[in-house]
């Protein structure tokens, strides 16, 4: 009998039935978006849950990103890494904003702050690091920088739903932080995304941008896009953050059993050691180096040749994509670490849904039977 797919991740999905009410309460409202009641709750609900002062929800990520370097006055250069997903840097060509890439930091994966400091040039007005598959940045490091040169910090916590360090959130960290609620995601709207505000003034002008730029019927004071999240979505959200612990412990499981199983195979290193954090395990990356008897890709290939779809997040680097690659900051010479790590790199099936039975698959195709 044919083996079922197993993908890198499937989204956690709450009963169909629960959804029901939500779907009976919008269509009772007829408050479909901007800003109903759903999304309001939502907001407020995230706010409780992540330990943060102010969530301004969003369509996408991408969407987020783009308007909290609008929010900033985000103009220049901007330091980031290539090692991410290509809505980082994206963002930033959105705005004329040009990219300079900097290394990232071998254990962490995350930009490395002992080579932000070469890169600054009279230019540059901001950093945007990536919390990369959840593990946090050098969040202290990086922010003496920012403080000494004068810099905005706009962190793109896609990947950092629920992530926590002794002293509280990571989302706290930066002047904002983006999140991304994609199916792909730990926590999943469908669609969605969110910008963390740390007070008030700065929510309040994030919800302008996201609403065209209106502060009321008759006033616009930028160029605001069309960012919202809709009521479908935020309700979706709701329910999903009944369920989000379970499968949070789901995942912690899962990532418990690869790191025992893979812990002593030849030739493959497990990158993301524990550093004192509450981690969401939204991602399980593991490099495959040298002395293991498969190449990167060849591993890949034999994974998906038994139905097991891994994925090389993050090859190609956001550098080596062609309206990047010109740029002084994408040269090779300047991204050694990166350029290793996005060759070696290859992220396993992780997701609450993922039994046991299918995971020994994934397993036993690395350690070789
Ligand atoms: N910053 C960072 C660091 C990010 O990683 C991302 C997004 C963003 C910013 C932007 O946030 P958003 O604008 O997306 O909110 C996926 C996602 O589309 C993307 O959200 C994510 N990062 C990126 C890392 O991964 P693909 O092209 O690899 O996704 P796809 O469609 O190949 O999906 C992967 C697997 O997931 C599939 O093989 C099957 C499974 N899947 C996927 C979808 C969409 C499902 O089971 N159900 C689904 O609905 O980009």
């Amino acid at each position: 009998m044919p083996t079922k797919p197993i993908y890198v991740t499937e989204p956690y999905l709450p009963p169909l039935a629960d959804f029901v009410p939500y779907l009976e309460a919008i269509w009772a409202s007829k408050m479909l978006t901007n800003g109903g009641p759903m999304h309001q709750k939502l907001e407020a609900e995230l706010c409780d849950y992540l330990g943060v002062e102010h969530v301004a929800l969003f369509a996408n990520g991408t969407l987020a990103l783009v308007t909290a370097l609008q929010a900033l006055r985000i103009a220049g250069e901007v330091i980031t890494t290539p090692y991410s997903f290509v809505a980082t840097s994206h963002s930033l060509l959105w705005h004329g904003i040009k990219p300079v890439f900097v290394d990232i930091d071998p254990e962490t994966l995350n930009l490395d702050p002992a080579r932000i400091e070469a890169a600054i040039t009279p230019h540059t007005t901001a950093i945007m690091p990536v919390h990369c598959y959840g593990q946090p940045c050098d969040i202290a490091a990086i922010q003496k920088i920012a403080d000494n040169y004068n810099l905005r910090v706009i962190y793109d916590a896609a990947h950092a739903f629920g992530v926590t360090l002794p002293s509280g959130s990571l989302l706290r960290s930066g002047d904002l932080s983006v999140l991304s609620f994609h199916a792909t995601k730990v926590f999943n709207t469908f669609e969605g995304g969110a910008i963390i505000c740390p007070d008030a003034k700065t929510k309040q002008r994030v919800d302008h941008l996201k609403n065209f730029g209106f502060v009321d019927e008759v006033t616009v004071v930028a160029p605001g896009i069309n960012g919202k999240m809709s009521e479908i979505n935020a309700a979706f959200g709701l329910l999903q953050l009944q369920h989000i612990d379970g499968a949070l412990e789901r995942r912690r499981e899962v990532a418990a059993i690869y790191r025992e199983e893979l812990a002593g195979v030849k030739g493959i290193r497990l990158p993301l050691a524990a550093s004192g954090h509450l981690s969401n395990n939204a991602y399980f990356p593991i490099m495959v180096q040298a002395d293991y008897p498969l190449s990167r890709d060849a591993l890949y290939e034999k994974l998906g040749s038994r139905n097991i779809f891994a994925r090389r997040y993050f090859y190609p680097l956001i550098s080596d994509f062609p309206m990047y690659r010109g740029m002084p900051s994408a040269a090779l010479e300047n991204l050694p670490v990166a350029t290793t790590a996005a060759a070696q790199v290859l992220c396993l099936p992780i997701f609450p849904g993922l039994t046991r039975e299918n995971q020994q698959r994934v397993i036993d195709a690395i350690i070789g039977h």
